[in-house]
């Protein structure tokens, strides 16, 4: 497994390392040391994914603000101004930790500790800092706002009635073996821009890519569909009917490996395909093309989070999965589908890392669009920790939620790298350690690899890792388990010796990156899928206990009405989330929210690029400048998600209009589905 590189001249080291932000990439790194100190951060020439450079926002922030100490939190914070104006006094340790404990062990002892909530998600995505802190929590049996409903929760449930599951994804490797790959609804060259470079845009398969927006990978495509949003389960049941029609579906595998096609072929006696184009605004020809190829095989199909963050985000899933089962494009190489790779997959234990058994007394689990409401609530939220997340950059409806956080007596501590818009909200601020300041596991949730996390430096100022912060609150509180004091070169061992590398975190640090697999992985080759009855379930009972529609439905959203616009608020590619809003480069340029619109549609509204207007949904109102976009069909704007709402000159983002209006699955968010109208600004005469 070793991989060598020289080292040389004496005075210089390279060190590797990868990178543990919430990105299907996962690339590897090459720290340069001179004399002890880091004085560049590279991609690993000899990455398979990363091939020598890091994308641009990352290359910029891991050598700028990511070690500024003038940047990063360094010590714990007392805040002393009104909530939310950011207003602190330095504190050490052994104060903060006992000024939450003062605050929440009455709590813990009185039986409200499900008054005390947390709120966490992906900030890193290494394993040890990304789940090792819920143990603490589940200890002291506290309220978990439940993660994956900001992102991608919908889009999970939806595969699991079909397939049993949504993280046994198909391995990249077996592009090498497919015909067709169909993107739909991600656009990697911005959300996985090395995929999009190295993986997809030079196979030679041929390269269909749905999503409204005519991206670069969809530019890359041989054939893009730009359907309406929310059209997409219209769409899929529009190219199941042409591949009835064509006589290209997989009867024999339907009969082998499904239940439930009767009922979705009455369906479809009810899906032609002028139908189908009215409904998406696809052309019939382009239907039965991408039906064809697709059908054809062995074809790839990428099924993106974005797609899925819609109102009716679950049966879009849902009925685009139809598609591989219909056709046979699954269990054979070439073929399969991919949402997620979960690391369950490459023998990581989620329980043991998370400390699931520690949950003697469960809180409630609560969605992110539900956040407001709670933390509102005087009598439920006496307290909140927010860690490896930006809620008040990154979550909708803005403005309820920073209301919630406003509240005087609801105890907050916020854990970051950087004095973010949620740590403004803070009583206590933690500083956590940064990726480059400890060792840990990144697993992929894209490429069938774990990755070492290398520790490159000493933690900045008095910051700690995650982990490290929830020891000592767990001490503090009195907790006896030993599993909140596990250190992290136990766990570092355990779980890559249950990943199969014998040698342990030292020998995954030597390599950089492992495949877990020698071999690409070919999912469902036996036919067996984790559902109640073992087969793929077009038909799914326990999607209708659980109150959903036995099969998924050829449905469509309605267009906006007249002046209004479908807002989509996807990834923005110089920003990871809210991450590196701190970035001053960035913020030069977008220090007020970029709104793209068609040209049509600036017509419409008699604005023009650079005018400022005012944007208005159900939610509020913000100052947006306008942008034209020839990549938009009409009637659907786009402005990328989480800027920093306190860098913007209007002290706002894009998520001060967009809506918390659920999915139909999992209580998750339908983001994308906001719409929103232009008006003008005050002062000005636009129409
Ligand atoms: N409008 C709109 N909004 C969206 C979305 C959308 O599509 N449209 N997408 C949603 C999605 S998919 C997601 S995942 C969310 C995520 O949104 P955010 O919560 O903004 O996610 P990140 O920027 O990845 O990370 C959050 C914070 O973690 C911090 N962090 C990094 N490393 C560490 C660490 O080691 N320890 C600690 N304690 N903190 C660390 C970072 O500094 C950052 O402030 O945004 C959602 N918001
Ligand atoms: N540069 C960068 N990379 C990132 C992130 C980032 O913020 N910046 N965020 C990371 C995170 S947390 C996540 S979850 C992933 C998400 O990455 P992706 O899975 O790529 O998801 P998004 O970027 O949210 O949106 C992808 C596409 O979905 C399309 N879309 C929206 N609605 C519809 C619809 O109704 N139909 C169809 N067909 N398409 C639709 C949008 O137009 C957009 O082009 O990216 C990760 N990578
Ligand atoms: S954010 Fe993604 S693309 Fe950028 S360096 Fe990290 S893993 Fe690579
Ligand atoms: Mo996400």
């Amino acid at each position: 497994m070793k991989r060598g590189f020289s080292i040389s001249p004496p005075d210089k080291s390279l060190i590797r390392s990868t990178c543990p932000r919430d990105c299907y990439d996962s690339c590897g790194i090459i720290a340069i040391k001179r004399k002890g100190q880091i004085t560049k951060i590279l991609g690993d020439p000899e990455h398979d994914v990363s091939r020598g450079a890091l994308c641009g926002k990352c290359a910029k922030a891991y050598n700028d603000v990511w070690r500024d100490p003038k940047a990063r939190l360094r010590t714990p914070l007392r805040r002393i101004g009104s909530k939310g104006r950011g207003e602190f006094q330095p504190l050490g340790w052994d104060e903060a930790i006992e000024l939450i404990a003062k605050r929440l062990k009455p709590l813990c002892r009185s039986d409200q500790s499900d008054t005390i909530w947390h709120c966490h998600y992906t900030g890193t995505n290494s394993l040890i800092a990304g789940q090792f802190p819920n143990r603490f929590f589940h200890a002291i049996g506290a309220s978990e706002v439940d993660p994956d409903t900001i992102c991608n929760q919908a889009g999970q449930i939806a595969l699991s009635y079909l397939f049993g599951t949504a993280s046994e994804g198909f391995d990249p490797r077996s592009i090498r073996d497919a015909k067709t790959v169909m993107l739909w609804g991600v656009n990697p060259s911005t959300s996985a821009p090395h995929a999009h470079r190295y993986w997809f845009e030079p196979s030679p398969a041929f390269k269909i890519v749905i999503d409204p927006v005519r991206h670069a990978s969809a530019k890359a495509a041989d054939l893009h569909l730009q359907p309406y949003p929310g059209s997409d389960a219209a769409l899929a049941f529009g190219m199941l009917r042409s591949m009835q029609e064509q006589g290209i579906l997989d009867k024999d595998y339907i009969q082998e490996n499904c239940i439930g096609w009767p009922e979705i072929e009455k369906l479809l006696k009810d899906c032609p395909l002028g139908w189908a184009e009215a409904a998406t605004g696809v052309a019939v020809e382009t239907i039965q093309l991408a039906a064809r190829h697709y059908a054809a095989g062995p074809s790839l199909l990428w099924l993106g989070q974005g797609l899925q963050r819609q109102r009716k985000g679950g049966n879009i899933v849902r009925a685009i999965g139809l598609l591989p089962a219909a056709s046979g494009n699954i269990g054979k190489p070439g073929a399969g589908f991919y949402y997620l790779n979960g690391s369950g997959r490459k023998g990581i234990d989620g329980h043991y890392l998370q400390g699931t058994h520690l949950r003697q007394h469960p809180g409630r689990i609560v969605s992110h669009m539900d956040l407001p409401e709670w933390l509102a609530d005087p009598r439920h939220a006496k307290a909140i920790f927010c860690w490896n997340i930006n809620i008040a950059a990154s979550n909708p409806a803005q403005d309820a939620l920073r209301a919630a956080l406003r509240r005087k007596e609801l105890f907050t501590v916020v854990v970051d790298l950087f004095a973010t818009d949620t740590t403004d909200f803070a009583d206590i601020v933690l500083p956590a350690a940064s990726f480059m300041e400890f060792d840990d596991i990144v697993s992929s949730y894209f490429h069938l690899t774990l990755g070492a996390q290398v520790k490159l430096m000493e933690p900045m100022g008095d910051s700690l890792p995650n982990q490290e912060i929830f020891r000592r609150l767990a001490k503090a509180f009195e907790l006896e388990d030993p599993a909140l004091y596990e250190s992290d070169t136990e766990i570092l061992n355990t779980l890559t010796r249950a990943a199969g590398i014998q040698g342990g975190f030292a020998e995954l640090a030597e390599c950089g990156t492992v495949p877990i697999f020698a071999d690409p992985v070919i999912p469902f080759a036996d036919g067996h899928f984790p559902t109640p009855s073992g087969k793929i379930e077009l038909a799914s009972e326990a999607a209708q206990k659980a109150g959903h529609p036995l099969t998924p439905l050829p449905l469509f959203d309605a267009r906006p009405a007249k002046g209004y616009l479908r807002l989509l608020s996807p990834s923005s590619p110089q920003l990871m989330n809210s991450s590196y809003g701190n970035q001053n480069w960035l913020n030069d340029q977008s220090s007020q929210q970029i709104l793209f619109i068609a040209p049509a549609d600036a017509k419409r509204f008699a604005v023009n690029p650079g005018d400022l207007v005012i944007a208005k949904s159900t939610n509020g109102t913000i100052p947006v400048r306008i942008a034209c976009l020839e990549d938009l069909p009409e009637g659907t704007a786009l402005a990328h998600k989480s800027a920093w709402p306190k860098r913007n000159a209007d002290g706002v983002n894009i998520n001060f209009i967009t809506h918390s209006e659920k999915a139909d699955m999992g209580e998750s968010t339908g983001i994308h589905s906001t719409e929103i109208t232009l008006m003008p600004y005050p002062g000005t005469t636009v129409s």
